[in-house]
């Protein structure tokens, strides 16, 4: 934000205006429409903005109004942090300097008439989001082991100039069953994969389409997982922090909670579903489905039904559960399934490849069912062939 000298208000005769005025100071939250609006005004709408003006990231916030309002615990400075972190700071700034802290920009956009407090939670459930600007993205592995991020538009397609490595090197050529959370709960979307041995790794994501070179760290203290396969991640028990999920050979699906710092409670290892039924599924992935905000679990059986289980939100899956995401057996063509929301709608859909390589998008209905009348192609051609898995 610019600050600039304030000026004493004058509430001499134009009683109205002083009336807006008041409001105006009382004014204390804000939706994120309205910091969208404040972003476009402040830096036409570039949430990583740093032009050498000494102000940062969407909302231009000064160096040290970041630092003095807590920012440094999601970043350094607020153009390295995501938009929502960016909101929830500039949410703070509102209700300590007031709408003047931004003292264009809020009268042209109106940020004192709007007292709503923004409402984020699809936004922090996407898992898929790599680079950190609150749309859901695809990344997989190609065959020379090299890890590549594509940027989701935020319209169920993704960029057609992307195509980044999320690693510096092609050292994933021996990691299996990646999937993606935030693992260590600093908002940012990590990766987690097993080695060949059975070993449980973690790579921190740096929320700007990179995991940290530095990291690849233990989950698990032993080589436990070799038995685990068809990993999950989400927040299956809902303390707030990632947890990993996973098949047994005999077909129990079992739950591993996270501590939140990126390793796993080793005292875990729940059943999330009361006997072996999951045998018979493959294709296993987790998403709030139905809206509930709780995390529910997809996936294939050996015809091609695609059914989805609901989460009761404590570590469990509801018994009763097993329905219909699809009228037919139509996904038997359909691998790589990966879960998210991917056309910025709030709801969950299903996104995978076909065996022709082509990657289409299932749009969720939120109720558990997909859009019958979608199917859209996410990539213009079928260049998806190359890459398995994508991490789920
Ligand atoms: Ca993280
Ligand atoms: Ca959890
Ligand atoms: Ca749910
Ligand atoms: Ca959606």
């Amino acid at each position: 934000m610019r600050r600039r000298i304030r000026h004493p208000l004058a509430c001499l005769s134009l009683a109205a205006m002083c009336t807006a005025l008041l409001t105006a100071q009382d004014a204390s939250a804000a939706s994120i429409e309205t910091w969208e609006k404040m972003a476009q005004c402040e830096a036409s709408g570039n949430w990583a903005a740093n032009t050498g003006n000494g102000h940062y990231g969407g909302l231009q916030f000064a160096a040290s109004t970041w630092v003095g309002f807590g920012g440094t615990v999601y970043a350094s400075r607020a153009d390295l942090a995501t938009k929502y972190q960016q909101i929830e700071i500039a949410e703070k700034v509102l209700k300590g300097q007031g709408p003047g802290a931004w003292p264009d920009c809020s009268v042209i956009v109106g940020l004192a008439k709007d007292t709503s407090s923004p409402v984020y939670p699809t936004v922090k459930r996407l898992r898929l989001d790599f680079n950190g600007d609150g749309k859901a993205d695809v990344a997989g592995k190609l065959s020379d082991g090299n890890l590549l991020l594509w940027t989701g538009n935020g319209n169920g397609t993704l960029n057609t100039q992307s195509g980044y490595s999320l690693w510096p090197n092609n050292g994933f050529g021996q990691v299996s069953d990646l999937v993606a959370a935030d693992f260590n709960g600093d908002g940012k979307t990590d990766v987690a994969g097993k080695l060949s041995d059975g070993t449980l790794l973690w790579w921190k994501g740096l929320g700007n389409g990179t995991l940290d070179p530095a990291s690849g760290w233990s989950m698990w203290p032993d080589t436990g997982f070799s038995a685990v396969s068809g990993l999950l991640a989400g927040d299956f028990n809902g303390d707030g922090k990632a947890d990993i999920a996973g098949k047994l050979s005999d077909g129990n699906l079992l739950l591993w909670t996270g501590n939140g710092d990126g390793t796993l409670n080793t005292q875990s290892g729940y059943s999330l579903w009361p006997n072996n039924g999951f045998g018979q599924v493959s294709e296993l992935v987790a998403a709030d489905f139905n809206g509930d905000g709780k995390t529910d679990v997809a996936g294939k059986l050996s015809d091609g039904t695609l059914l989805w289980w609901k989460g009761l939100g404590n570590g469990t899956l509801d018994p009763a559960s097993g329905w219909s995401m699809w009228p037919d057996n139509g996904f038997s063509q359909v691998h790589n399934l990966v879960a998210d929301d991917f056309n910025g709608d709030g709801k969950a859909d299903i996104a995978g490849k076909l065996s022709d390589g082509n990657l289409l998008l299932w749009t969720g209905n939120g109720d558990g069912t997909l859009n019958t009348n979608s199917g859209h192609g996410m990539w213009p051609d079928n260049g998806f062939n190359a890459v398995n898995p994508l991490i789920g």
